[in-house]
């Protein structure tokens, strides 16, 4: 029987970036755990009980976001982590604008404070407004696209990197560079 890609992708997420504790799995402080670790943990999953490496490797491939890491005989989800993980990101000038998706009723907060990472390490932010729409979605029906200067943030000194093809991180982003609030 095929996998269900998603479910799986968002089990892997969950254990990965937020509770392997739950999955009784040992993360390094990069982030990595064992796969078959992580294989044995799925066996008390509903649905990824038979999970194969195989499987594994074949959701990543599909997914259009690179959202883990494979070495040899470890995994280890490459972003979006709650807890402190050091994975090394490169360092990048970002494009002139990237866009943030998010909830309508988060906006007076972010009006004072600007974006910040809560329980991420990271705000996040889109390399373009379909993918920050998608974001934002998880947050709310009708999401709000924020237009962040990020050249202007830049020049200013905020470091960004690049996480993958569409997400950018970084520490904390300042109102003043959000040009549509
Ligand atoms: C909001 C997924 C109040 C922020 C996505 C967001 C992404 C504030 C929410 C990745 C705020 C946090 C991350 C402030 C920011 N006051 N609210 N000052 N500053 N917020 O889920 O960016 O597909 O932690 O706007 O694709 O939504 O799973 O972050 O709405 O790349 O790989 O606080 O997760 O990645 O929500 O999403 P999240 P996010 P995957």
């Amino acid at each position: 029987m095929s996998v269900n890609e998603l479910k799986l992708s968002k089990t892997i997420s969950y254990a990965l970036r937020h509770h392997p504790e739950e999955f009784n799995l040992q993360l390094d402080e990069e982030g990595w755990c064992f796969i078959d670790d992580l294989l044995n943990a799925l066996q008390t999953v509903n649905q990824l009980q038979d999970v194969t490496l195989s499987d594994l490797k074949k959701m990543i491939a599909h997914s259009e976001k690179k959202r883990f890491e494979l070495k040899k005989d470890k995994i280890r989800a490459y972003y979006g982590h709650s807890f402190d993980v050091k994975v090394k990101y490169n360092e990048k000038k970002p494009p002139d604008f990237l866009y943030h998706g998010t909830a309508r009723r988060f906006l007076d907060s972010i009006k004072r404070q600007g974006l910040i990472a809560k329980q991420r390490q990271y705000v996040h932010l889109s390399s373009d407004r379909h993918t920050a729409y998608l974001v934002g979605k998880r947050h709310d029906d009708y999401p709000i696209i924020l237009k962040i200067n990020a050249k202007e943030a830049f020049d200013d000194g905020i470091v960004f990197y690049d996480a993958n093809d569409t997400t950018w991180l970084c520490e904390a982003l300042p109102k003043q560079y959000i040009d549509n609030l």
